[in-house]
């Protein structure tokens, strides 16, 4: 293959929801391009870009694709990403190192629930659009009525570049208000006939032609200036005018396809290759540290790697993008992320699962290699002495988390070991060991992305698995201040053991201060104030441990060992055995003796005291709270609304945001249990949520009465 420059390199993203025509549009591009000389098909398992078992056997894409095709002197590399939102991960990278995403639309169906994900993705990552209005050959195909939800969504940006002028089982011509032909196709699709605009269609045409160069012009004064004083632009103006209104994303151009007919793709490609920005043109990715480079072939070579993927027979390969001056084979790098040096020992540009060598990449283009020693997503190689590094990829955080085990205890090692890998191929995995719960927690972004992870145990590792609930990390605290001996004496046989430990406890809050008095009854106690420590706690909150102990009743040695039994309760809270946190304890007064006393005494007398203030001092179970955002239709804003207060949701607020009805809630982690799949269900598939962890709260009395009784009941049986 000749060596693309950079002005000679497009990479663009293919977006929409599952089923829209990405993959099947891919197949027609490296066809077009003569990558491939027959067009493979989803449903016969044959395409270049769904090539691994997993999409075969699911009749879907879950990873994203790296393909190429060569068209009018451009290399176009194709990301084929998955549609459904529970695989976005794929979809973030790719929007992430392209210059331009094609939103793919059903022109059946409209705006459906992956094309309002994939747009908010491309708008995160700033990313150019053009919509890919597909399936006009399908019976129900409505294209103005598609275009018109589009344009409720996403806003008069969305611009028609072509229409169809036969949708429906008969579609065949395309017309074009750029270029003001008609492209007529023969049953095979293929190459056109270019003809000129019928009369019939005049109208229309130039209507639509007009609106089209309002919106070139409208980024540029000097183009503004050029269309009121001519009426109209020059070809060339219009492509200077339509790149800039992509690259601000204030325009977005319309085209039309029947990708399994192979119709509107040629032109599509040749619209991709004249007018759509190139790498160089999209804003550089940010640098975390080291030297900024340009995007230039004679700059110093760095890449950036979007995606790993493990191959059978190959090992591990590495996706990147050369983001500056240009890489060869046997190139010495370094990993800016570990100081490690790797060699690039082959370099390929890739198409699905087929890979050819290639003598160089220049910057702007994305290729794989094999064989690194530890380089995964996210990471720089670049050289030593500029060290750059670019910033990560932001994945989305989990919206959905199972516990997993496996069927056979003897297999739990090896079943982390396979998540430890999976997790490198799909970054939206995050896989962890909860001490505290005493489970394997994996987090993801849907039911459906875990059953996808299943499969992987099911059909590659032939292990059982199962899916757990996730255990909730409850907290313990206390509402009122109370006050407790407890002296620990062991005095029959050998060495006896003897301290006795008097202790207050109070709730404590950030920013509160410690008191001097406390009244319990009618005893008064009078405190000194020696030594205040603050104990963060790894579990959240806080322990704030005061010396008050006046006349040497205990000795300050043994104040640690007393620290420690508090610690000790304080992990295995006294009511449910969570942890407990943001207590304040007075240490005022106890008992030593000459010999017997120790530091393991002092340990129990003070755990135990804790433990037994605890008990009287309104103990409270606390939950965790998540903040949840949630987009929906409008119309469906009372069924989403009575879900939540279902699940004991404080509603926040309430706002419109593009065309989607947007409620902010705090809602309590175990009532989310399966959101994905509720939201999904009354929303048609159109919501949307992310959610956070926010602050522990206490439990309402009837869910502390349940939680008590099924701990009491769990130590029964134990
Ligand atoms: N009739 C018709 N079917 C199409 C068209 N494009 C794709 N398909 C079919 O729609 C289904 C989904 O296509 P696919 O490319 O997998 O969609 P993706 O999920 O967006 O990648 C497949 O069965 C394709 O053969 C089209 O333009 N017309
Ligand atoms: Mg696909």
């Amino acid at each position: 293959m000749k060596v693309y420059k950079t002005d000679e390199i497009r990479n663009i993203a293919l977006i929409g929801n599952a089923g829209s025509g990405k993959t099947t549009l891919a197949e027609a591009m490296l066809f077009e391009g003569g990558v491939i000389n027959r067009r493979g098909e989803v449903t016969a398992k044959n395409t270049v870009s769904d090539h691994n078992q997993i999409e075969q056997d699911y009749g879907n894409s879950v990873f994203p694709t790296l393909l190429y095709t060569e068209f009018n002197g451009k290399k176009i590399n194709i990301l084929d990403t998955p549609g459904m939102d529970d695989l976005c991960g794929g979809v973030v990278s790719s929007l992430y190192i392209s210059a331009l995403g094609a939103l793919m639309i059903n022109a059946t169906n409209g705006v459906e629930a992956g094309t309002d994900s994939a747009g908010r993705h491309a708008e995160a990552a700033n990313t150019p659009l053009v919509f890919v209005f597909n399936q006009l050959d399908h019976d129900n195909s409505n294209f103005e009525a598609a275009l018109d939800q589009c344009k409720t969504s996403f806003g008069k940006k969305v611009t028609v570049v072509q229409y169809p002028v036969d949708s429906g089982p008969t579609f065949s011509s395309i017309i074009d208000v750029l270029k003001m032909k008609m492209y007529k196709y023969g049953p095979d699709g293929g190459e056109p006939e270019i003809l000129d605009i019928p009369d019939s269609e005049m109208e229309k045409a130039e209507e639509l032609h007009n609106e089209l160069v309002e919106m070139a012009a409208e980024n540029e004064e000097a183009l503004m200036e050029l269309y009121f004083d001519k009426g109209s632009l020059t070809e060339d103006e219009m492509r200077q005018g339509m790149k800039l209104g992509m690259l601000e994303r204030d325009l977005f151009p319309v085209f039309c396809t029947g990708a399994k007919k192979n119709i509107g793709v040629g032109r599509l490609l040749e619209f991709i290759a004249n007018i759509a920005p190139g790498p160089n043109e999209k804003k550089m990715c940010p640098i975390e540290s080291g030297k900024e480079v340009k995007m230039d072939e004679s700059d110093s070579p760095s890449l950036f790697v979007f995606k790993t993927a493990i191959e059978s027979h190959v090992g591990e390969i590495t996706y990147f993008k050369v983001m500056s001056g240009k890489i060869h084979e046997g190139l010495d790098l370094i990993n800016s992320s570990t100081g490690n040096k790797e060699r690039l020992s082959q370099v390929f540009v890739s198409a699905g699962k087929t890979r050819e060598k290639v003598d160089e990449l220049v910057a702007g283009d994305l290729g794989c290699t094999v064989k690194l020693k530890d380089t995964k997503y996210n990471q720089t190689l670049t050289t030593k002495e500029a060290d750059t590094k670019f910033e990560p990829i932001v994945f989305p955080t989990s919206r959905h988390t199972v516990a997993m085990k496996a069927e056979n205890d003897s297999d739990d090692e090896k079943v982390g070991e396979i998540l430890n890998k999976i997790k490198y191929e799909d970054p939206t995995f995050v896989i962890e060991y909860s001490k505290e719960l005493k489970q394997l927690l994996v987090h993801g972004q849907g039911e459906y992305h875990l059953n996808i992870l299943k499969w992987y145990f099911d059909v590659i590792h032939k292990i059982e698995v199962n899916y757990l609930q996730p255990k909730i990390p409850y907290r313990e605290t206390i509402t009122k201040s109370a006050q407790a001996d407890y002296r620990h004496k062991k005095q029959s046989g050998g060495a006896g053991q003897f301290g006795e430990v008097h202790m207050i406890i109070e709730p404590y809050t950030e920013g509160s201060e410690p008191k001097k008095m406390f009244k319990f009854g009618e005893k008064e106690q009078k405190l000194a104030l020696r030594d205040i420590q603050e104990h963060t706690l790894p579990w959240g909150g806080k322990l704030i441990f005061i010396n008050s102990i006046v006349g040497g009743s205990i000795d300050a040695r043994f104040l640690p060992a007393i620290l420690k039994g508090i610690m000790e309760k304080m992990e295995e809270g006294p009511l449910t055995g969570s942890y407990a946190r943001d207590i304040r304890v007075y240490i005022y007064d106890g008992k030593m003796h000459p010999v017997d006393s120790n530091e393991i005494s002092f340990k129990l007398a003070g755990r135990n005291a804790f433990s037994m203030a605890f008990k009287n001092a309104g103990a409270k179970i606390l939950e965790p709270i998540y903040d949840l955002n949630v987009w929906v239709p409008s119309d469906r804003m009372g069924d989403v609304m009575s879900d939540l207060q279902g699940r004991r949701a404080m509603i926040m607020g309430m706002g419109s945001e593009k065309g989607m009805e947007k409620i902010t809630a705090k809602v309590p982690l175990k009532e989310m249990n399966k959101y994905t799949t509720s939201l999904s269900s009354v929303t048609g598939g159109r919501g949307v949520f992310n959610i956070a962890y926010g602050e522990y709260e206490k439990v309402p009395s009837d869910v502390q009465d349940e939680l008590l009784k099924a701990y009491a009941k769990e130590q029964e049986e134990e």
